[in-house]
Protein backbone atom coordinates (compact mmCIF):
# COMPACT_ATOMS: atom_id res chain seq x y z
CA UNK A 1 0.00 0.00 0.00
CA UNK A 2 1.30 3.40 -1.26
CA UNK A 3 2.75 6.07 1.96
CA UNK A 4 0.26 8.46 2.30
CA UNK A 5 2.03 11.36 3.61
CA UNK A 6 4.56 10.86 0.96
CA UNK A 7 1.83 10.93 -1.42
CA UNK A 8 0.58 14.01 -0.34
CA UNK A 9 3.75 15.88 -0.55
CA UNK A 10 3.95 14.76 -4.17
CA UNK A 11 0.62 15.65 -4.98
CA UNK A 12 0.82 19.13 -3.41
CA UNK A 13 3.96 19.88 -5.16
CA UNK A 14 2.33 18.88 -8.09
CA UNK A 15 -1.03 21.31 -6.61
CA UNK A 16 2.17 24.02 -6.19
CA UNK A 17 3.21 23.90 -10.04
CA UNK A 18 -0.31 24.21 -10.93
CA UNK A 19 0.07 20.33 -12.99
CA UNK A 20 -3.56 19.41 -13.00
CA UNK A 21 -2.66 16.33 -15.09
CA UNK A 22 0.21 15.32 -12.27
CA UNK A 23 -2.26 15.81 -9.75
CA UNK A 24 -4.94 13.51 -11.28
CA UNK A 25 -2.54 11.04 -12.29
CA UNK A 26 -1.17 11.00 -8.63
CA UNK A 27 -5.01 10.40 -7.05
CA UNK A 28 -6.00 7.98 -9.90
CA UNK A 29 -2.79 5.88 -9.56
CA UNK A 30 -3.45 5.48 -5.68
CA UNK A 31 -6.96 4.62 -6.51
CA UNK A 32 -6.04 1.79 -8.62
CA UNK A 33 -3.49 1.15 -6.35
CA UNK A 34 -6.34 0.05 -3.39
CA UNK A 35 -6.33 3.21 -1.65
CA UNK A 36 -10.32 4.29 -0.92
CA UNK A 37 -11.72 7.49 -2.16
CA UNK A 38 -12.49 8.70 1.11
CA UNK A 39 -8.66 8.42 2.30
CA UNK A 40 -7.48 10.38 -0.15
CA UNK A 41 -10.03 13.21 0.08
CA UNK A 42 -9.68 13.47 4.08
CA UNK A 43 -5.32 12.72 4.15
CA UNK A 44 -4.82 14.46 0.49
CA UNK A 45 -7.00 16.54 -0.67
CA UNK A 46 -8.26 18.80 1.21
CA UNK A 47 -4.71 19.21 4.13
CA UNK A 48 -3.07 20.33 0.46
CA UNK A 49 -5.79 22.99 0.44
CA UNK A 50 -4.71 24.28 4.18
CA UNK A 51 -1.39 23.82 3.65
CA UNK A 52 -1.81 26.37 0.32
CA UNK A 53 -3.61 28.63 2.29
CA UNK A 54 -0.61 28.80 5.01
CA UNK A 55 1.65 29.48 3.04
CA UNK A 56 -0.11 32.02 1.48
CA UNK A 57 -0.52 33.86 4.96
CA UNK A 58 3.05 33.09 5.49
CA UNK A 59 4.14 35.47 2.25
CA UNK A 60 5.97 32.08 0.94
CA UNK A 61 6.38 31.10 -2.87
CA UNK A 62 2.46 31.40 -3.19
CA UNK A 63 0.69 33.98 -4.70
CA UNK A 64 -3.02 34.50 -5.14
CA UNK A 65 -3.91 33.36 -8.71
CA UNK A 66 -1.74 30.49 -8.09
CA UNK A 67 -4.26 30.02 -4.61
CA UNK A 68 -7.26 30.39 -7.09
CA UNK A 69 -6.46 27.77 -9.66
CA UNK A 70 -5.13 25.16 -7.27
CA UNK A 71 -8.66 25.90 -5.42
CA UNK A 72 -10.09 25.41 -9.05
CA UNK A 73 -8.19 22.10 -9.49
CA UNK A 74 -8.73 20.42 -5.64
CA UNK A 75 -12.16 21.34 -6.40
CA UNK A 76 -12.50 19.32 -9.85
CA UNK A 77 -10.47 16.15 -8.08
CA UNK A 78 -12.33 16.56 -4.74
CA UNK A 79 -15.81 16.25 -6.63
CA UNK A 80 -14.00 12.95 -8.67
CA UNK A 81 -13.74 11.36 -5.27
CA UNK A 82 -16.77 12.17 -3.81
CA UNK A 83 -18.38 9.98 -6.87
CA UNK A 84 -16.98 6.81 -5.96
CA UNK A 85 -18.02 7.08 -2.45
CA UNK A 86 -20.16 4.57 -1.98
CA UNK A 87 -23.45 5.17 -0.32
CA UNK A 88 -25.78 2.27 2.05
CA UNK A 89 -28.54 2.56 4.71
CA UNK A 90 -32.20 4.07 5.09
CA UNK A 91 -32.80 8.03 4.39
CA UNK A 92 -32.37 9.46 8.03
CA UNK A 93 -33.79 12.70 7.06
CA UNK A 94 -33.88 15.66 5.04
CA UNK A 95 -31.16 18.99 5.50
CA UNK A 96 -31.05 21.92 3.90
CA UNK A 97 -27.77 23.52 3.03
CA UNK A 98 -25.88 26.19 1.68
CA UNK A 99 -23.53 29.16 2.57
CA UNK A 100 -24.10 32.34 4.02
CA UNK A 101 -24.80 35.93 2.62
CA UNK A 102 -21.76 37.12 1.25
CA UNK A 103 -19.43 33.67 1.22
CA UNK A 104 -19.06 31.88 -2.22
CA UNK A 105 -16.76 29.55 -0.71
CA UNK A 106 -18.05 26.41 -2.01
CA UNK A 107 -16.27 23.74 -1.92
CA UNK A 108 -16.72 22.33 2.18
CA UNK A 109 -20.46 22.70 0.96
CA UNK A 110 -20.27 20.71 -1.64
CA UNK A 111 -18.15 18.10 0.73
CA UNK A 112 -20.66 18.18 2.87
CA UNK A 113 -23.02 17.58 0.59
CA UNK A 114 -21.84 13.95 -0.64
CA UNK A 115 -21.17 12.90 2.74
CA UNK A 116 -24.54 13.59 4.19
CA UNK A 117 -26.23 11.78 0.35
CA UNK A 118 -23.67 9.09 1.01
CA UNK A 119 -25.39 8.26 4.34
CA UNK A 120 -28.42 8.53 2.45
CA UNK A 121 -29.91 12.12 3.93
CA UNK A 122 -31.82 14.02 1.52
CA UNK A 123 -30.14 16.88 0.74
CA UNK A 124 -31.48 20.16 -0.52
CA UNK A 125 -28.38 22.00 -1.77
CA UNK A 126 -29.25 25.93 -1.15
CA UNK A 127 -26.11 27.27 -3.48
CA UNK A 128 -23.89 30.21 -2.13
CA UNK A 129 -25.28 33.66 -1.10
CA UNK A 130 -28.44 32.31 0.84
CA UNK A 131 -30.46 34.65 3.24
CA UNK A 132 -31.63 33.49 6.42
CA UNK A 133 -35.74 33.64 4.92
CA UNK A 134 -34.46 31.37 2.10
CA UNK A 135 -32.86 28.92 4.16
CA UNK A 136 -36.14 28.77 6.03
CA UNK A 137 -38.62 28.73 3.62
CA UNK A 138 -36.62 26.05 1.76
CA UNK A 139 -36.39 24.14 4.85
CA UNK A 140 -40.64 24.81 5.00
CA UNK A 141 -40.91 23.40 1.63
CA UNK A 142 -38.62 20.24 2.05
CA UNK A 143 -39.99 19.23 5.50
CA UNK A 144 -36.71 19.28 6.49
CA UNK A 145 -35.30 18.80 9.88
CA UNK A 146 -31.72 20.78 9.96
CA UNK A 147 -30.33 24.16 8.27
CA UNK A 148 -26.76 23.52 7.59
CA UNK A 149 -25.12 26.98 7.37
CA UNK A 150 -21.35 27.27 5.87
CA UNK A 151 -19.25 29.97 6.44
CA UNK A 152 -15.90 30.22 5.47
CA UNK A 153 -14.99 33.89 6.83
CA UNK A 154 -15.39 35.41 10.56
CA UNK A 155 -17.95 37.91 9.45
CA UNK A 156 -20.23 35.66 7.47
CA UNK A 157 -20.19 33.44 10.45
CA UNK A 158 -20.87 35.85 13.19
CA UNK A 159 -23.03 38.55 11.06
CA UNK A 160 -26.72 39.08 11.36
CA UNK A 161 -27.21 37.27 7.91
CA UNK A 162 -25.72 33.39 8.90
CA UNK A 163 -27.12 31.64 11.85
CA UNK A 164 -28.14 34.41 14.38
CA UNK A 165 -30.87 35.44 11.24
CA UNK A 166 -32.24 31.76 10.58
CA UNK A 167 -32.80 31.50 14.73
CA UNK A 168 -34.04 34.58 14.82
CA UNK A 169 -36.58 33.80 12.09
CA UNK A 170 -37.38 30.53 13.37
CA UNK A 171 -38.43 31.80 16.78
CA UNK A 172 -40.54 34.53 15.44
CA UNK A 173 -42.39 31.39 13.59
CA UNK A 174 -42.35 29.15 16.36
CA UNK A 175 -40.50 26.74 14.37
CA UNK A 176 -37.24 26.10 16.42
CA UNK A 177 -38.39 22.56 18.06
CA UNK A 178 -38.90 21.36 14.09
CA UNK A 179 -35.75 22.54 12.41
CA UNK A 180 -32.42 22.46 13.90
CA UNK A 181 -29.50 24.68 12.86
CA UNK A 182 -26.20 22.82 12.35
CA UNK A 183 -22.99 25.15 11.18
CA UNK A 184 -19.72 24.51 9.70
CA UNK A 185 -16.76 26.46 8.07
CA UNK A 186 -12.90 27.62 9.31
CA UNK A 187 -14.47 29.98 11.56
CA UNK A 188 -15.71 26.77 13.45
CA UNK A 189 -12.73 24.66 13.15
CA UNK A 190 -10.75 27.40 14.97
CA UNK A 191 -12.79 28.28 17.82
CA UNK A 192 -15.00 25.61 19.03
CA UNK A 193 -17.28 26.95 21.03
CA UNK A 194 -18.15 29.68 18.16
CA UNK A 195 -21.46 27.74 17.34
CA UNK A 196 -23.25 28.36 20.74
CA UNK A 197 -22.16 32.24 20.16
CA UNK A 198 -24.24 32.28 17.00
CA UNK A 199 -26.80 29.78 18.78
CA UNK A 200 -26.69 27.23 16.29
CA UNK A 201 -27.72 23.61 17.85
CA UNK A 202 -24.42 21.80 16.63
CA UNK A 203 -21.46 21.67 14.34
CA UNK A 204 -19.26 19.95 11.97
CA UNK A 205 -15.45 19.86 11.62
CA UNK A 206 -15.84 17.86 8.43
CA UNK A 207 -18.15 16.03 6.07
CA UNK A 208 -18.31 12.88 8.41
CA UNK A 209 -18.89 14.88 11.59
CA UNK A 210 -21.75 16.93 9.67
CA UNK A 211 -23.22 13.33 9.38
CA UNK A 212 -22.91 12.90 12.88
CA UNK A 213 -24.34 15.97 13.95
CA UNK A 214 -27.49 15.45 11.57
CA UNK A 215 -28.43 12.52 12.67
CA UNK A 216 -28.37 13.70 16.10
CA UNK A 217 -29.88 16.95 15.54
CA UNK A 218 -32.87 14.88 13.92
CA UNK A 219 -33.44 12.40 16.49
CA UNK A 220 -34.09 15.39 18.54
CA UNK A 221 -36.46 17.16 16.67
CA UNK A 222 -38.13 13.62 15.87
CA UNK A 223 -37.67 13.37 19.88
C1 LIG B 1 -10.02 27.82 -1.28
C2 LIG B 1 -10.27 29.18 -0.63
C3 LIG B 1 -10.78 30.19 -1.45
C4 LIG B 1 -11.24 29.92 -2.88
C5 LIG B 1 -12.70 29.40 -2.84
C6 LIG B 1 -12.97 28.33 -3.88
C7 LIG B 1 -14.35 27.68 -3.70
N1 LIG B 1 -15.02 27.41 -4.80
O1 LIG B 1 -14.82 27.40 -2.60
C8 LIG B 1 -11.10 31.38 -3.45
C9 LIG B 1 -9.69 31.58 -3.92
C10 LIG B 1 -12.10 31.72 -4.56
C11 LIG B 1 -11.31 32.21 -2.17
C12 LIG B 1 -11.79 33.51 -2.15
C13 LIG B 1 -11.80 34.32 -1.02
N2 LIG B 1 -11.30 33.99 0.20
CO1 LIG B 1 -10.81 32.20 0.71
N3 LIG B 1 -10.12 30.59 1.33
C14 LIG B 1 -9.97 29.43 0.75
C15 LIG B 1 -9.32 28.46 1.77
C16 LIG B 1 -7.82 28.41 1.48
C17 LIG B 1 -9.80 27.05 1.78
C18 LIG B 1 -11.31 26.89 1.82
C19 LIG B 1 -11.62 25.50 1.36
O2 LIG B 1 -12.17 25.28 0.30
N4 LIG B 1 -11.17 24.53 2.18
C20 LIG B 1 -11.31 23.13 1.86
C21 LIG B 1 -12.64 22.64 2.35
C22 LIG B 1 -12.78 21.14 2.05
O3 LIG B 1 -12.68 22.82 3.74
P1 LIG B 1 -13.79 23.71 4.45
O4 LIG B 1 -14.33 24.70 3.49
O5 LIG B 1 -13.27 24.17 5.76
O6 LIG B 1 -14.98 22.68 4.68
C23 LIG B 1 -14.89 21.60 5.57
C24 LIG B 1 -15.28 21.96 7.02
O7 LIG B 1 -15.10 23.31 7.37
C25 LIG B 1 -16.69 21.49 7.13
N5 LIG B 1 -17.78 22.37 6.71
C26 LIG B 1 -17.82 23.33 5.78
N6 LIG B 1 -19.03 23.84 5.67
C27 LIG B 1 -19.82 23.19 6.54
C28 LIG B 1 -21.17 23.31 6.84
C29 LIG B 1 -21.73 22.51 7.82
C30 LIG B 1 -23.17 22.66 8.13
C31 LIG B 1 -20.91 21.57 8.53
C32 LIG B 1 -21.50 20.76 9.60
C33 LIG B 1 -19.56 21.44 8.21
C34 LIG B 1 -19.03 22.24 7.22
O8 LIG B 1 -16.69 20.33 6.31
C35 LIG B 1 -15.94 20.60 5.13
C36 LIG B 1 -15.41 19.32 4.54
O9 LIG B 1 -14.44 18.72 5.38
C37 LIG B 1 -9.61 29.17 3.13
C38 LIG B 1 -8.66 28.90 4.28
C39 LIG B 1 -9.02 27.69 5.09
N7 LIG B 1 -8.00 26.95 5.46
O10 LIG B 1 -10.17 27.41 5.37
C40 LIG B 1 -9.61 30.63 2.70
C41 LIG B 1 -10.39 31.67 3.51
C42 LIG B 1 -11.73 31.12 3.96
N8 LIG B 1 -10.61 32.74 2.52
C43 LIG B 1 -10.52 33.93 3.02
C44 LIG B 1 -10.72 35.13 2.31
C45 LIG B 1 -10.43 36.42 3.05
C46 LIG B 1 -11.17 35.11 0.97
C47 LIG B 1 -11.46 36.33 0.10
C48 LIG B 1 -12.18 37.50 0.79
C49 LIG B 1 -10.11 36.76 -0.53
C50 LIG B 1 -10.15 38.05 -1.32
N9 LIG B 1 -9.48 39.03 -0.77
O11 LIG B 1 -10.79 38.12 -2.34
C51 LIG B 1 -12.34 35.71 -1.01
C52 LIG B 1 -13.80 35.72 -0.54
C53 LIG B 1 -14.80 35.32 -1.54
C54 LIG B 1 -16.19 35.28 -0.92
N10 LIG B 1 -16.86 36.42 -0.78
O12 LIG B 1 -16.65 34.23 -0.52
C55 LIG B 1 -10.17 33.89 4.51
C56 LIG B 1 -11.29 34.29 5.46
C57 LIG B 1 -10.71 35.11 6.59
C58 LIG B 1 -11.68 35.53 7.63
N11 LIG B 1 -11.22 35.43 8.86
O13 LIG B 1 -12.78 35.92 7.42
C59 LIG B 1 -9.62 32.42 4.67
C60 LIG B 1 -9.85 31.81 6.06
C61 LIG B 1 -8.10 32.49 4.36
C62 LIG B 1 -7.35 33.32 5.38
N12 LIG B 1 -6.85 32.76 6.44
O14 LIG B 1 -7.19 34.49 5.21
N13 LIG B 1 -10.95 31.51 -1.08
Amino acid sequence: MQDISELQKSYFHALCELDEKKTSSLIEGALAGGVKPDELLIKVVIPSIDQMNEELIMGQEINLAQHYLSAKISESIAMKLLDQVQTAGECPGCVVIGTAVGDFHGLGKKIVIACLRAHMFKVIDAGTHVSPEAFVDLAIENNAQVIGISSMMAHTATGPNGALGVRKILRERELEGKIKIMVGGAPFRFDHGLYEHVNADGWGENGLEAVATAKRLIKEVEG
